[in-house]
């Protein structure tokens, strides 16, 4: 956790004022949680580059044709990786994504701080992703309110019963469970299954990495699932809108 924290500690660009001030900040966020709940699909497409467990995923495509290419494709939301060290995203990525789509996009990065939220919704994120494993509870708490209080969904991420219980009372919209063990990157969707029973109700449940499977789809729907996020599967191939298409129907 120390390591993923020092990850986010980067330099502070813009004042804090601009940002607010930033046509983007202004506008209304659009909620993730509201289109799962009213959508079959589930799915939310991601632009991932590269990760620390397979390195080079893809380099080649540009940010806003992939982002057509899942609106196209009907995904209910996207994710934009904004981490550059390990993932090889950037800010930039998530404002020319905000540019093409219509649908809720998700900061996907290790937010650690007041700052980085207020970042997000100026570079036109709808929904931020919090992750346990990086936050203690009181702290996880606090950005969560932080986030809502912008009109922004919040994603909490877990990987474990633990980090679940700890963080069940945190103010937010969906909670995402992760498959892949971010130690060991081990994957593994009997985790999706696993955890379910654990999450009340009011939550969106959304099963997080190493879905490459349409069938598995169906199975975590059974485990009351309604959000599925979808990265490397659509990502290594040359046209991950397509993909994405091709998965849904
Ligand atoms: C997507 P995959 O296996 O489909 O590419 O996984 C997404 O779940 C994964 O990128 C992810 C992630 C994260 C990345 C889940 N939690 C936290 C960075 C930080």
């Amino acid at each position: 956790a120390d390591k993923l924290r020092e990850v986010s500690l980067k330099k502070s660009i813009f004042p804090v004022e601009q940002l607010e001030n930033s046509i983007l900040f202004q506008r209304n966020p659009v909620s993730l949680a509201d289109k799962l709940r009213n959508s079959s699909s589930g799915i939310i497409a991601e632009h991932k580059r590269r990760s620390p467990s397979k390195q080079v995923i893809n380099h080649d495509l540009n940010v806003q044709d992939v982002a057509s290419g899942y609106q196209d494709a009907g995904v209910c939301g996207m994710s934009v990786l904004t981490d550059g060290k390990y993932f090889g995203g950037s800010l930039e990525d998530l404002l020319y994504a905000r540019a093409v789509v219509e649908m809720p996009v998700l900061r996907k990065d290790f937010m650690i701080d007041d700052y980085q939220i207020l970042e997000a919704k100026a570079f036109g994120a709808d929904v931020v992703l919090l992750i346990a494993a990086v936050l203690p509870t009181e702290e996880l708490k606090r950005l969560a309110t932080f986030a809502r209080n912008l009109g922004m969904d919040v994603l909490l991420e877990v990987h474990d019963l633990e980090e679940l219980e700890n963080s069940i009372e945190a103010n937010v919209d969906m909670i995402g469970v992760n498959n892949r063990n971010l130690k060991t990157f081990e994957v593994s969707i009997q985790n999706s299954k696993d955890l379910s029973r654990h999450i009340p109700d009011e939550f969106v449940k959304v099963s997080e990495s190493g879905i490459s499977d349409p069938k598995v789809i169906a199975e975590l729907k059974d485990y009351g699932y309604q959000g599925f996020l979808v990265g490397e599967n659509f990502m290594r191939t040359e046209d991950p809108g397509k993909a994405a298409k091709d998965f849904i129907n």
